[in-house]
């Protein structure tokens, strides 16, 4: 029997970090593929000293509770640990630890193709094009919102929001945020704060959230906040679909006073929103900001070095 730690894999990660996981740990990878389910992480939880799960395995407060003694460490291969009751498995002295940094880039950059895609009416040209409904040309024909020279806010100031800062500056962009704390002058780089997400709104002809989900951002994006932009605004969000209500959004669309969204989540995932298929001006990806061959090689080697260091006995840098 091998004296590695025990690694459960819930999914198929890169190439490289299974080649450096099996060199390192005695694994097991669900080459399935499939979401781990309750029970599969309960069990997991008795067979393996460590996890390395994605956002679809969903530690609920349920399921630690049915957990066995073995398991030490949940290693997330994902920044966003929303899918995790960080004070259950606390409460049961498991470490968790996420893969924040190597994502920013990756998700800031899809959440400007969110925004361009969004204002440029990406869907409904890619569908007249490729349906061969496009039979006629005129200078009022298709015309959008322009990017260049626009003012962004953006909800959450953290890393992947400072991405996309640098990024939408590359376009003129007038950078506002919102953050639960004001950055120092070097880090906002001359984005300007507001301290609160109405006189955010105020002044968004673009908005894009970056702020996590908990049980205080539920909802953020609802029918009050949505009125509150700038008719004609666009709303991206590569975050998590908690953060906004739905059916506030639909209705904003609608009634015209949003112009256009580009989502990246749902509230229901897989699946998104039926509501949204028929809606040219809803431009969507379906949870992808993150997927990258760089990124998910750097993801994969930033849960192992988490690892790597908790079983060193070392305190590992992305622990929450
Ligand atoms: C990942 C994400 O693809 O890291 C996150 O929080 O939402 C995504 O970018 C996913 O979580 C991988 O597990």
């Amino acid at each position: 029997m091998s004296d590695k730690p025990r690694i459960w894999i819930t999914r198929r990660l890169s190439d490289a970090t299974l080649k450096r996981a099996r060199r390192d740990y005695d694994v097991v990878v669900n080459e399935a593929d499939t979401p781990g389910t309750a029970d599969e992480i309960v069990a997991a939880s008795h067979d393996f000293d460590a996890i390395v799960p994605c956002h679809s395995e969903h530690f609920t407060a349920e399921v630690v509770a049915r957990f066995g003694d073995r398991l030490r460490i949940v290693a997330n291969h994902s920044v966003g640990v929303d899918h995790c009751d960080l004070a259950a498995l606390k409460a049961r002295d498991i470490a968790v630890t996420n893969t924040p940094d190597v994502l920013s880039d990756a998700t800031a950059e899809l959440a400007m193709l969110l925004m361009l895609g969004a204002a440029r009416r990406a869907v409904e040209g890619d569908t007249l094009v490729r349906t061969g409904a496009w039979d006629s040309w005129s200078p009022a024909f298709m015309v959008g919102k322009q990017v260049t020279g626009a003012r962004l806010g953006i909800i959450g100031m953290g890393r992947v929001g400072r991405a996309l800062a640098r990024k939408a500056r590359g376009f003129d962009m007038e950078i506002h945020y919102c953050n639960r704390n004001r950055l120092r002058a070097e880090m906002a780089e001359g984005a300007i704060y507001h301290d609160s997400i109405e006189s955010l709104l105020e002044v968004s002809e673009f908005l894009s959230l970056h702020c996590p989900a908990t049980p205080e951002t539920a909802g953020l994006m609802n029918a009050d906040r949505f009125a509150m932009m700038p008719k004609g605004s666009v709303m991206v969000n590569s975050a998590r679909g908690a953060l906004v209500d739905e059916a506030a959004l639909l209705a904003a669309l609608e009634s015209g006073h949003v112009a256009a969204a580009g989502l990246d989540c749902f509230v229901t995932e897989p699946g998104g929103n039926p509501a949204f298929s028929n809606r040219l001006d809803i431009f969507m990806l379906p949870h992808i900001g993150s997927a990258t061959t760089r990124t998910r090689d750097a993801m994969g080697f930033r849960a192992l070095d988490n690892l790597d260091a908790f079983f060193a006995g070392r305190t590992p840098k992305d622990l929450l």
